[in-house]
Protein backbone atom coordinates (compact mmCIF):
# COMPACT_ATOMS: atom_id res chain seq x y z
CA UNK A 1 0.00 0.00 0.00
CA UNK A 2 1.65 3.29 -1.09
CA UNK A 3 1.82 5.85 1.84
CA UNK A 4 1.85 10.18 0.81
CA UNK A 5 0.80 13.16 1.10
CA UNK A 6 -0.85 15.32 -1.64
CA UNK A 7 -0.31 18.85 -1.58
CA UNK A 8 -3.50 20.64 -1.51
CA UNK A 9 -4.86 24.07 -0.63
CA UNK A 10 -7.75 25.74 0.84
CA UNK A 11 -11.34 26.22 0.29
CA UNK A 12 -13.28 28.58 2.53
CA UNK A 13 -16.62 27.40 2.15
CA UNK A 14 -16.20 24.34 4.26
CA UNK A 15 -18.29 25.46 7.67
CA UNK A 16 -20.52 22.69 8.09
CA UNK A 17 -24.62 23.67 8.84
CA UNK A 18 -27.27 22.00 10.86
CA UNK A 19 -25.57 18.87 10.25
CA UNK A 20 -22.54 18.42 7.97
CA UNK A 21 -21.42 20.15 5.03
CA UNK A 22 -23.87 20.43 1.93
CA UNK A 23 -23.29 21.38 -1.41
CA UNK A 24 -24.00 20.49 -4.84
CA UNK A 25 -22.72 17.70 -6.10
CA UNK A 26 -20.19 19.51 -8.48
CA UNK A 27 -18.65 21.19 -5.69
CA UNK A 28 -17.47 18.29 -4.40
CA UNK A 29 -16.30 17.36 -7.52
CA UNK A 30 -13.60 20.05 -7.62
CA UNK A 31 -10.30 18.71 -7.65
CA UNK A 32 -9.33 17.91 -3.67
CA UNK A 33 -12.57 19.41 -1.94
CA UNK A 34 -13.56 16.42 -0.75
CA UNK A 35 -10.48 15.32 0.24
CA UNK A 36 -9.83 18.40 2.36
CA UNK A 37 -12.78 17.83 4.02
CA UNK A 38 -11.89 14.69 5.19
CA UNK A 39 -8.69 15.54 5.97
CA UNK A 40 -9.57 19.12 7.93
CA UNK A 41 -11.85 16.39 9.70
CA UNK A 42 -9.21 14.03 11.16
CA UNK A 43 -7.01 17.11 11.95
CA UNK A 44 -9.97 18.59 14.19
CA UNK A 45 -9.72 15.38 16.50
CA UNK A 46 -8.67 15.70 19.95
CA UNK A 47 -5.30 14.19 21.17
CA UNK A 48 -4.56 11.28 20.36
CA UNK A 49 -6.09 12.25 16.81
CA UNK A 50 -7.02 9.97 14.20
CA UNK A 51 -4.41 7.77 14.69
CA UNK A 52 -5.45 4.05 14.86
CA UNK A 53 -9.06 4.65 15.25
CA UNK A 54 -11.99 3.40 13.70
CA UNK A 55 -14.36 5.40 11.01
CA UNK A 56 -17.72 4.03 10.45
CA UNK A 57 -19.08 5.60 6.92
CA UNK A 58 -22.12 5.09 5.74
CA UNK A 59 -24.13 6.90 2.96
CA UNK A 60 -27.58 6.75 1.07
CA UNK A 61 -26.44 5.30 -2.38
CA UNK A 62 -26.98 8.44 -3.80
CA UNK A 63 -24.98 9.98 -6.91
CA UNK A 64 -20.59 10.19 -6.08
CA UNK A 65 -21.21 8.24 -3.28
CA UNK A 66 -19.28 5.61 -4.13
CA UNK A 67 -16.45 7.79 -5.33
CA UNK A 68 -16.59 9.48 -1.70
CA UNK A 69 -16.68 6.81 -0.01
CA UNK A 70 -13.13 5.10 -1.88
CA UNK A 71 -12.20 8.77 -1.24
CA UNK A 72 -12.82 8.72 2.47
CA UNK A 73 -10.98 4.72 2.57
CA UNK A 74 -7.90 6.35 1.33
CA UNK A 75 -7.74 9.28 3.06
CA UNK A 76 -8.56 7.38 6.70
CA UNK A 77 -5.89 4.95 5.66
CA UNK A 78 -3.53 7.28 5.03
CA UNK A 79 -3.92 8.97 8.28
CA UNK A 80 -3.04 5.50 9.80
CA UNK A 81 -6.80 4.98 11.08
CA UNK A 82 -7.47 1.00 11.60
CA UNK A 83 -9.93 0.46 10.23
CA UNK A 84 -12.72 1.74 8.22
CA UNK A 85 -16.44 -0.05 8.35
CA UNK A 86 -18.71 0.71 5.45
CA UNK A 87 -22.45 0.23 5.70
CA UNK A 88 -25.74 2.00 5.19
CA UNK A 89 -26.78 4.96 8.12
CA UNK A 90 -28.63 2.91 10.13
CA UNK A 91 -27.07 0.45 11.92
CA UNK A 92 -24.48 2.79 13.53
CA UNK A 93 -26.19 1.59 16.54
CA UNK A 94 -24.17 -1.30 16.51
CA UNK A 95 -21.03 0.44 15.89
CA UNK A 96 -19.13 1.68 19.30
CA UNK A 97 -16.87 3.50 17.02
CA UNK A 98 -14.66 6.58 17.67
CA UNK A 99 -15.65 8.36 14.59
CA UNK A 100 -18.31 8.18 11.85
CA UNK A 101 -19.04 9.80 8.74
CA UNK A 102 -22.61 9.69 6.98
CA UNK A 103 -23.61 11.35 4.04
CA UNK A 104 -26.13 12.79 2.63
CA UNK A 105 -25.96 12.94 -0.90
CA UNK A 106 -27.85 13.90 -3.96
CA UNK A 107 -28.60 13.44 -7.53
CA UNK A 108 -27.62 16.11 -9.52
CA UNK A 109 -28.22 18.59 -7.08
CA UNK A 110 -27.27 18.18 -3.08
CA UNK A 111 -24.00 15.91 -1.86
CA UNK A 112 -23.03 16.44 1.58
CA UNK A 113 -20.99 14.84 4.48
CA UNK A 114 -21.83 14.50 7.80
CA UNK A 115 -19.64 13.85 10.50
CA UNK A 116 -20.91 12.00 14.19
CA UNK A 117 -18.54 11.54 16.93
CA UNK A 118 -18.07 8.47 19.26
CA UNK A 119 -21.21 8.97 20.96
CA UNK A 120 -23.02 8.08 17.64
CA UNK A 121 -24.42 11.50 17.33
CA UNK A 122 -23.91 14.29 14.90
CA UNK A 123 -20.82 16.29 16.08
CA UNK A 124 -21.39 19.28 18.36
CA UNK A 125 -20.83 22.60 16.67
CA UNK A 126 -17.35 22.48 18.84
CA UNK A 127 -16.01 20.01 16.90
CA UNK A 128 -17.39 21.22 13.30
CA UNK A 129 -16.02 24.79 14.05
CA UNK A 130 -13.00 23.11 14.70
CA UNK A 131 -13.34 21.22 11.34
CA UNK A 132 -13.63 24.76 9.71
CA UNK A 133 -10.77 26.51 11.04
CA UNK A 134 -8.81 23.48 9.87
CA UNK A 135 -10.13 23.34 6.34
CA UNK A 136 -9.12 26.94 6.25
CA UNK A 137 -5.89 26.81 6.94
CA UNK A 138 -5.07 23.20 5.41
CA UNK A 139 -1.83 22.35 2.99
CA UNK A 140 -1.50 18.90 2.80
CA UNK A 141 -4.02 15.40 2.74
CA UNK A 142 -2.57 12.49 3.90
CA UNK A 143 -3.68 9.80 1.43
CA UNK A 144 -2.73 6.01 0.43
CA UNK A 145 -3.20 4.06 -2.82
CA UNK A 146 -5.71 1.72 -1.75
CA UNK A 147 -7.77 -0.01 -4.41
CA UNK A 148 -11.20 1.06 -5.03
CA UNK A 149 -13.33 -1.14 -2.81
CA UNK A 150 -16.71 -2.93 -3.86
CA UNK A 151 -19.02 -1.61 -1.47
CA UNK A 152 -21.71 -4.30 -2.67
CA UNK A 153 -19.65 -7.50 -1.44
CA UNK A 154 -19.85 -8.08 2.60
CA UNK A 155 -16.41 -8.93 4.06
CA UNK A 156 -12.91 -8.02 5.22
CA UNK A 157 -10.01 -6.70 3.48
CA UNK A 158 -6.77 -6.44 5.00
CA UNK A 159 -4.20 -3.60 3.51
CA UNK A 160 -0.93 -4.07 5.75
CA UNK A 161 -2.13 -2.70 9.30
CA UNK A 162 -5.31 -1.09 7.33
CA UNK A 163 -8.77 -2.97 7.55
CA UNK A 164 -11.82 -2.12 4.98
CA UNK A 165 -15.08 -4.50 6.60
CA UNK A 166 -18.29 -4.16 4.53
CA UNK A 167 -21.19 -4.82 6.91
CA UNK A 168 -24.66 -5.97 6.69
CA UNK A 169 -25.96 -3.23 8.28
CA UNK A 170 -29.42 -4.59 7.92
CA UNK A 171 -28.95 -7.58 10.05
CA UNK A 172 -27.92 -5.71 12.56
CA UNK A 173 -30.63 -3.03 12.63
CA UNK A 174 -33.19 -5.62 12.64
CA UNK A 175 -31.57 -7.31 15.62
CA UNK A 176 -32.05 -4.27 17.78
CA UNK A 177 -35.60 -3.30 16.70
CA UNK A 178 -36.82 -5.98 17.46
CA UNK A 179 -35.41 -6.01 21.21
CA UNK A 180 -36.90 -2.28 21.23
CA UNK A 181 -40.72 -3.29 19.64
CA UNK A 182 -43.03 -5.74 20.00
CA UNK A 183 -42.96 -7.66 16.86
CA UNK A 184 -45.06 -10.44 18.69
CA UNK A 185 -47.81 -8.01 19.54
CA UNK A 186 -47.37 -6.00 15.91
CA UNK A 187 -47.51 -9.47 14.00
CA UNK A 188 -50.56 -10.87 16.21
CA UNK A 189 -52.56 -7.47 15.65
CA UNK A 190 -51.96 -7.84 11.47
CA UNK A 191 -53.20 -11.90 11.80
CA UNK A 192 -55.96 -10.81 13.43
CA UNK A 193 -56.19 -7.65 11.50
CA UNK A 194 -55.78 -8.82 7.64
CA UNK A 195 -57.77 -5.86 6.64
CA UNK A 196 -55.54 -3.13 7.70
CA UNK A 197 -53.73 -2.23 5.07
CA UNK A 198 -50.17 -0.90 5.42
CA UNK A 199 -47.89 0.75 2.45
CA UNK A 200 -44.40 2.24 3.09
CA UNK A 201 -42.43 4.42 0.87
CA UNK A 202 -38.61 4.09 0.76
CA UNK A 203 -38.57 6.57 -1.89
CA UNK A 204 -35.52 5.23 -3.23
CA UNK A 205 -33.47 6.09 -0.63
CA UNK A 206 -31.47 3.23 1.35
CA UNK A 207 -34.65 2.22 4.17
CA UNK A 208 -36.40 0.06 0.97
CA UNK A 209 -33.92 -3.11 2.04
CA UNK A 210 -34.88 -2.59 5.80
CA UNK A 211 -38.51 -2.57 4.77
CA UNK A 212 -38.06 -5.28 2.84
CA UNK A 213 -36.66 -7.41 5.84
CA UNK A 214 -38.99 -6.01 8.50
CA UNK A 215 -42.07 -5.95 6.91
CA UNK A 216 -42.20 -8.64 4.13
CA UNK A 217 -39.98 -11.49 6.20
CA UNK A 218 -40.52 -10.72 9.65
CA UNK A 219 -44.02 -9.37 9.81
CA UNK A 220 -45.11 -11.41 6.90
CA UNK A 221 -46.99 -8.78 4.90
CA UNK A 222 -47.55 -8.72 0.95
CA UNK A 223 -44.75 -6.96 -1.21
CA UNK A 224 -47.81 -4.83 -2.66
CA UNK A 225 -47.16 -3.45 1.30
CA UNK A 226 -43.71 -1.40 0.03
CA UNK A 227 -43.14 0.86 -3.05
CA UNK A 228 -39.87 2.48 -4.14
CA UNK A 229 -37.83 0.05 -2.59
CA UNK A 230 -34.66 -0.73 -4.63
CA UNK A 231 -32.24 2.41 -3.87
CA UNK A 232 -31.01 4.26 -6.76
CA UNK A 233 -28.73 7.04 -7.30
CA UNK A 234 -30.98 9.46 -8.40
CA UNK A 235 -33.84 8.24 -6.27
CA UNK A 236 -36.19 7.10 -9.84
CA UNK A 237 -35.75 11.34 -10.58
CA UNK A 238 -37.70 12.50 -6.38
CA UNK A 239 -36.41 13.86 -3.89
CA UNK A 240 -36.43 11.60 -0.79
CA UNK A 241 -38.14 13.56 1.34
CA UNK A 242 -40.41 12.57 3.22
CA UNK A 243 -43.46 15.11 3.50
CA UNK A 244 -46.97 15.69 1.82
CA UNK A 245 -44.94 17.44 -1.44
CA UNK A 246 -42.56 14.49 -1.88
CA UNK A 247 -44.01 11.42 -0.86
CA UNK A 248 -47.19 12.59 -2.77
CA UNK A 249 -47.73 9.20 -4.22
CA UNK A 250 -47.86 7.50 -1.01
CA UNK A 251 -50.52 10.09 0.02
CA UNK A 252 -51.98 9.43 -3.20
CA UNK A 253 -52.03 6.01 -2.66
CA UNK A 254 -53.46 5.79 0.58
CA UNK A 255 -56.48 7.67 0.22
CA UNK A 256 -57.41 6.18 -3.06
CA UNK A 257 -56.90 2.55 -1.70
CA UNK A 258 -58.21 3.34 1.96
CA UNK A 259 -55.16 1.90 3.46
CA UNK A 260 -54.75 2.47 6.76
CA UNK A 261 -51.05 3.28 7.72
CA UNK A 262 -48.88 4.71 5.54
CA UNK A 263 -45.26 6.01 5.73
CA UNK A 264 -42.31 7.28 4.32
CA UNK A 265 -38.70 7.48 5.02
CA UNK A 266 -36.18 10.02 3.90
CA UNK A 267 -32.54 9.21 1.68
CA UNK A 268 -30.73 8.29 4.21
CA UNK A 269 -33.43 7.09 6.80
CA UNK A 270 -33.33 9.49 9.46
CA UNK A 271 -36.93 11.37 8.80
CA UNK A 272 -40.38 9.97 8.69
CA UNK A 273 -43.93 10.52 8.06
CA UNK A 274 -46.56 9.02 9.01
CA UNK A 275 -49.85 9.37 7.15
CA UNK A 276 -53.26 6.66 7.62
CA UNK A 277 -55.96 7.84 5.88
CA UNK A 278 -57.17 11.34 5.95
CA UNK A 279 -55.35 11.66 9.05
CA UNK A 280 -51.56 13.42 8.41
CA UNK A 281 -49.70 13.06 10.94
CA UNK A 282 -48.01 16.03 11.57
CA UNK A 283 -44.33 15.61 12.93
CA UNK A 284 -44.78 17.69 16.08
CA UNK A 285 -47.75 15.56 17.26
CA UNK A 286 -45.94 12.40 16.28
CA UNK A 287 -43.40 12.71 19.02
CA UNK A 288 -46.11 13.23 20.86
CA UNK A 289 -48.25 10.71 20.66
CA UNK A 290 -45.29 8.33 21.08
CA UNK A 291 -44.60 9.91 24.10
CA UNK A 292 -47.95 9.51 25.89
CA UNK A 293 -47.77 5.67 24.86
CA UNK A 294 -44.27 4.99 25.71
CA UNK A 295 -45.34 2.07 28.36
CA UNK A 296 -46.38 -0.06 25.50
CA UNK A 297 -43.24 -0.40 23.98
CA UNK A 298 -40.91 -2.92 25.52
CA UNK A 299 -37.43 -1.28 25.67
CA UNK A 300 -39.07 2.25 27.40
CA UNK A 301 -40.76 -0.55 29.78
CA UNK A 302 -37.05 -1.62 30.69
CA UNK A 303 -35.16 2.07 30.80
CA UNK A 304 -38.11 4.25 31.48
CA UNK A 305 -39.25 7.26 30.29
CA UNK A 306 -36.05 9.48 31.69
CA UNK A 307 -37.00 12.75 30.07
CA UNK A 308 -39.01 14.48 26.57
CA UNK A 309 -37.29 17.36 24.34
CA UNK A 310 -37.75 18.81 20.98
CA UNK A 311 -36.24 21.75 19.25
CA UNK A 312 -37.09 24.94 19.29
CA UNK A 313 -39.42 25.72 16.40
CA UNK A 314 -41.22 22.03 16.95
CA UNK A 315 -44.45 22.71 18.60
CA UNK A 316 -45.48 22.15 22.14
CA UNK A 317 -47.35 19.33 22.01
CA UNK A 318 -44.80 17.41 23.66
CA UNK A 319 -44.06 19.59 26.55
CA UNK A 320 -48.19 18.56 27.30
CA UNK A 321 -47.09 15.02 27.57
CA UNK A 322 -44.20 15.79 29.49
CA UNK A 323 -46.20 18.20 32.03
CA UNK A 324 -49.07 15.33 32.64
CA UNK A 325 -46.51 12.76 33.13
CA UNK A 326 -44.00 14.62 35.50
CA UNK A 327 -41.29 14.30 32.90
CA UNK A 328 -38.34 16.78 32.51
CA UNK A 329 -38.41 18.83 28.92
CA UNK A 330 -35.94 20.14 26.92
CA UNK A 331 -36.12 22.78 24.17
CA UNK A 332 -33.15 22.62 21.93
CA UNK A 333 -32.21 24.94 18.72
CA UNK A 334 -32.46 23.04 15.51
CA UNK A 335 -30.29 19.70 15.22
CA UNK A 336 -30.08 16.42 16.23
CA UNK A 337 -27.30 17.57 17.65
CA UNK A 338 -28.64 19.00 20.79
CA UNK A 339 -30.18 16.05 22.52
CA UNK A 340 -26.81 13.91 22.48
CA UNK A 341 -25.43 15.61 25.54
CA UNK A 342 -29.17 15.22 27.09
CA UNK A 343 -29.22 11.72 26.06
CA UNK A 344 -25.16 10.86 27.27
CA UNK A 345 -26.28 12.36 30.81
CA UNK A 346 -29.55 10.15 31.44
CA UNK A 347 -31.70 12.65 30.88
CA UNK A 348 -33.70 12.31 27.91
CA UNK A 349 -35.55 9.01 26.28
CA UNK A 350 -38.00 10.34 23.49
CA UNK A 351 -37.12 13.43 21.08
CA UNK A 352 -38.80 14.90 17.86
CA UNK A 353 -38.10 17.85 14.92
CA UNK A 354 -41.17 19.13 12.98
CA UNK A 355 -38.45 18.17 10.07
CA UNK A 356 -39.94 14.93 10.20
CA UNK A 357 -37.11 13.89 13.08
CA UNK A 358 -37.83 11.31 15.16
CA UNK A 359 -36.12 9.44 17.72
CA UNK A 360 -34.88 7.92 21.20
CA UNK A 361 -32.19 7.29 22.84
CA UNK A 362 -31.45 3.85 21.21
CA UNK A 363 -28.98 5.65 18.98
CA UNK A 364 -27.77 9.62 18.71
CA UNK A 365 -29.45 10.02 15.60
CA UNK A 366 -33.33 10.55 14.38
CA UNK A 367 -33.98 7.22 12.96
CA UNK A 368 -37.36 6.98 10.59
CA UNK A 369 -37.55 2.89 11.03
CA UNK A 370 -37.74 3.08 14.87
CA UNK A 371 -40.50 5.67 14.30
CA UNK A 372 -42.44 3.44 12.18
CA UNK A 373 -42.38 1.02 14.15
CA UNK A 374 -43.01 2.92 18.02
CA UNK A 375 -46.16 3.93 15.64
CA UNK A 376 -47.19 0.10 14.57
CA UNK A 377 -46.48 -0.68 18.19
CA UNK A 378 -48.92 1.94 19.40
CA UNK A 379 -51.45 0.59 17.14
CA UNK A 380 -51.24 -3.28 17.99
CA UNK A 381 -51.63 -2.33 22.02
CA UNK A 382 -53.99 -0.09 21.83
CA UNK A 383 -56.36 -2.28 19.33
CA UNK A 384 -56.23 -4.87 22.00
CA UNK A 385 -57.99 -2.46 24.73
CA UNK A 386 -60.05 -0.64 21.82
CA UNK A 387 -60.37 -2.73 18.23
CA UNK A 388 -60.39 -0.81 15.09
CA UNK A 389 -58.47 1.99 16.63
CA UNK A 390 -56.49 3.75 13.15
CA UNK A 391 -54.12 6.50 13.13
CA UNK A 392 -57.10 9.01 13.19
CA UNK A 393 -58.70 7.43 16.62
CA UNK A 394 -55.22 7.70 18.03
CA UNK A 395 -54.31 11.29 17.01
CA UNK A 396 -58.45 12.49 17.85
CA UNK A 397 -58.21 10.73 21.69
CA UNK A 398 -54.91 12.58 22.00
CA UNK A 399 -56.22 16.16 21.25
CA UNK A 400 -58.76 14.81 23.57
CA UNK A 401 -56.52 14.51 26.28
CA UNK A 402 -54.12 17.32 25.45
CA UNK A 403 -55.69 19.60 23.09
CA UNK A 404 -54.32 20.19 19.95
CA UNK A 405 -51.53 22.64 18.65
CA UNK A 406 -52.02 23.54 15.17
CA UNK A 407 -48.95 23.73 13.40
CA UNK A 408 -47.24 24.26 9.90
CA UNK A 409 -43.69 25.19 8.46
CA UNK A 410 -43.72 27.34 5.01
CA UNK A 411 -40.48 26.71 3.09
CA UNK A 412 -39.13 29.44 0.76
CA UNK A 413 -36.16 27.40 -1.01
CA UNK A 414 -33.01 29.48 -2.97
CA UNK A 415 -34.46 32.75 -2.02
CA UNK A 416 -31.19 35.53 -2.47
CA UNK A 417 -29.16 35.10 0.68
CA UNK A 418 -28.58 39.32 0.82
CA UNK A 419 -32.83 39.52 0.66
CA UNK A 420 -32.63 36.51 3.39
CA UNK A 421 -30.58 38.08 5.56
CA UNK A 422 -31.92 42.13 5.38
CA UNK A 423 -35.51 40.35 6.13
CA UNK A 424 -33.86 38.34 9.41
CA UNK A 425 -32.21 41.90 10.35
CA UNK A 426 -35.54 43.43 9.80
CA UNK A 427 -36.88 41.03 12.35
CA UNK A 428 -33.57 41.02 14.61
CA UNK A 429 -34.34 44.98 14.99
CA UNK A 430 -37.73 44.33 15.81
CA UNK A 431 -37.30 42.13 18.63
CA UNK A 432 -34.81 44.22 19.22
CA UNK A 433 -37.05 46.80 19.99
CA UNK A 434 -38.34 44.83 22.51
CA UNK A 435 -40.53 45.83 25.29
CA UNK A 436 -41.25 49.89 24.37
CA UNK A 437 -42.09 49.01 20.75
CA UNK A 438 -42.76 45.80 20.03
CA UNK A 439 -44.26 43.73 22.61
CA UNK A 440 -47.75 45.05 23.01
CA UNK A 441 -48.59 46.11 19.59
CA UNK A 442 -51.57 44.20 17.84
CA UNK A 443 -51.62 42.34 14.38
CA UNK A 444 -54.89 40.73 13.77
CA UNK A 445 -56.11 39.07 16.40
CA UNK A 446 -52.69 38.76 18.23
CA UNK A 447 -50.87 40.87 20.33
CA UNK A 448 -47.09 40.28 20.90
CA UNK A 449 -46.13 39.11 24.44
CA UNK A 450 -42.81 38.33 23.83
CA UNK A 451 -40.09 38.11 20.86
CA UNK A 452 -36.37 37.33 21.23
CA UNK A 453 -33.91 35.43 19.37
CA UNK A 454 -33.27 32.28 20.66
CA UNK A 455 -30.49 31.43 22.39
CA UNK A 456 -29.35 27.69 24.15
CA UNK A 457 -27.43 26.74 27.00
CA UNK A 458 -26.75 23.47 27.01
CA UNK A 459 -27.53 22.25 30.43
CA UNK A 460 -24.82 19.53 30.66
CA UNK A 461 -21.83 21.40 29.15
CA UNK A 462 -22.74 24.98 29.63
CA UNK A 463 -21.74 25.67 25.88
CA UNK A 464 -23.99 28.79 24.61
CA UNK A 465 -25.47 28.80 21.08
CA UNK A 466 -27.13 32.15 19.90
CA UNK A 467 -28.95 33.44 16.82
CA UNK A 468 -30.89 30.05 16.76
CA UNK A 469 -34.34 31.60 15.25
CA UNK A 470 -36.62 34.41 15.53
CA UNK A 471 -39.66 33.51 18.35
CA UNK A 472 -42.45 35.82 18.22
CA UNK A 473 -45.37 34.70 20.78
CA UNK A 474 -48.48 36.21 21.54
CA UNK A 475 -50.59 36.67 24.47
CA UNK A 476 -52.62 33.48 23.58
CA UNK A 477 -49.94 30.96 23.87
CA UNK A 478 -49.78 31.34 19.29
CA UNK A 479 -46.08 32.07 18.24
CA UNK A 480 -44.63 32.32 15.47
CA UNK A 481 -40.51 31.25 14.75
CA UNK A 482 -38.52 32.54 11.76
CA UNK A 483 -34.75 31.37 10.85
CA UNK A 484 -32.89 30.40 7.85
CA UNK A 485 -32.00 26.91 7.19
CA UNK A 486 -28.53 25.33 7.98
CA UNK A 487 -29.17 22.52 5.45
CA UNK A 488 -30.06 24.45 1.81
CA UNK A 489 -27.03 24.18 -0.43
CA UNK A 490 -28.03 27.17 -2.75
CA UNK A 491 -29.26 30.66 -2.04
CA UNK A 492 -31.05 30.61 1.21
CA UNK A 493 -34.46 29.02 2.65
CA UNK A 494 -36.36 30.83 4.69
CA UNK A 495 -38.74 28.56 7.01
CA UNK A 496 -41.64 29.95 8.81
CA UNK A 497 -42.75 27.96 11.87
CA UNK A 498 -46.38 28.43 12.90
CA UNK A 499 -48.09 27.69 15.61
CA UNK A 500 -51.80 27.98 17.19
CA UNK A 501 -52.94 25.89 20.75
CA UNK A 502 -56.31 24.90 20.98
CA UNK A 503 -58.82 23.18 23.48
CA UNK A 504 -61.99 23.64 21.73
CA UNK A 505 -63.44 19.71 20.76
CA UNK A 506 -65.11 21.08 18.22
CA UNK A 507 -61.80 22.64 16.24
CA UNK A 508 -59.66 18.96 16.82
CA UNK A 509 -60.54 17.81 13.17
CA UNK A 510 -59.93 21.19 11.37
CA UNK A 511 -58.16 21.46 8.51
CA UNK A 512 -54.13 22.95 9.66
CA UNK A 513 -54.26 25.42 6.96
CA UNK A 514 -57.22 26.69 7.74
CA UNK A 515 -56.97 27.05 11.74
CA UNK A 516 -53.63 28.44 11.04
CA UNK A 517 -54.52 30.77 8.11
CA UNK A 518 -55.23 34.40 10.44
CA UNK A 519 -51.80 33.54 11.99
CA UNK A 520 -49.87 32.60 8.64
CA UNK A 521 -51.22 36.94 7.41
CA UNK A 522 -49.32 37.88 10.16
CA UNK A 523 -46.38 36.09 10.25
CA UNK A 524 -46.47 37.71 6.14
CA UNK A 525 -47.20 41.24 7.78
CA UNK A 526 -44.55 41.02 10.58
CA UNK A 527 -41.45 39.79 8.37
CA UNK A 528 -42.67 41.17 5.20
CA UNK A 529 -41.19 38.77 3.93
CA UNK A 530 -42.89 39.40 0.12
CA UNK A 531 -41.35 42.44 0.24
CA UNK A 532 -37.74 41.15 1.32
CA UNK A 533 -37.84 38.58 -1.22
CA UNK A 534 -40.39 38.85 -3.87
CA UNK A 535 -42.33 35.68 -2.89
CA UNK A 536 -45.87 35.07 -3.22
CA UNK A 537 -45.55 30.95 -2.02
CA UNK A 538 -43.60 29.08 -0.26
CA UNK A 539 -41.99 25.96 -2.60
CA UNK A 540 -42.85 23.80 0.41
CA UNK A 541 -45.53 23.52 2.94
CA UNK A 542 -45.33 20.89 5.65
C1 LIG B 1 -31.05 17.90 9.37
C2 LIG B 1 -30.75 17.83 10.85
C3 LIG B 1 -32.00 18.04 11.65
C4 LIG B 1 -32.66 19.36 11.27
C5 LIG B 1 -32.93 19.36 9.77
C6 LIG B 1 -33.44 20.72 9.30
O1 LIG B 1 -31.81 16.79 8.98
O2 LIG B 1 -30.16 16.59 11.15
O3 LIG B 1 -31.69 18.03 13.01
O4 LIG B 1 -33.85 19.56 11.95
O5 LIG B 1 -31.75 19.09 9.06
O6 LIG B 1 -32.48 21.68 9.53
P1 LIG B 1 -32.60 23.12 8.92
O7 LIG B 1 -33.94 23.66 9.34
O8 LIG B 1 -31.47 23.92 9.46
O9 LIG B 1 -32.55 22.98 7.41
P2 LIG B 1 -31.26 15.72 7.93
O10 LIG B 1 -32.27 14.63 7.91
O11 LIG B 1 -31.17 16.44 6.61
O12 LIG B 1 -29.94 15.33 8.46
Amino acid sequence: MKFGWISTKPFNDQKPGTSGLRKRVKVFQQENYTLNFIQATLNAMPAPGAKGSTLVVGGDGRYYSKEAVNIIIRVAAGNQLLQTSSASVKPMAGFSSPLLITQEVGPDHDFGIKFNVSNGGPAPESVTNLIYEHSKKIEQVFACEVPEIDLSTIGTQTFGDFTVEIVDSVHDYVILLKEIFDFELIRGFLVKNPDFKLLFDGLHGVTGPYAERIFIEELGLPRSTIQNYVPLPDFGGGHPDPNLTYANSLVERVERENINFGAASDGDGDRNMIYGKGAFVTPSDSVAVIAAHAEVIPYFQKTGVKGLARSMPTSAAIDLVAKKKGLEIFEVPTGWKFFGNLMDAGRLSICGEESFGTGSDHIREKDGIWAVAAWLNIIAATNEKKPGTGIKEILLEHYQTYGRNFFSRYDYEEVNGEDANKMIAHLRHLVDSGKDRFVGKTFGQFTVSSADDFEYRDPIDNSVSKNQGIRIIFTDGSRIVVRLSGTGSQGATIRLYMEKYSRNASEYESDTQEALKPLIDVALEISELRKFTGREKPTVIT
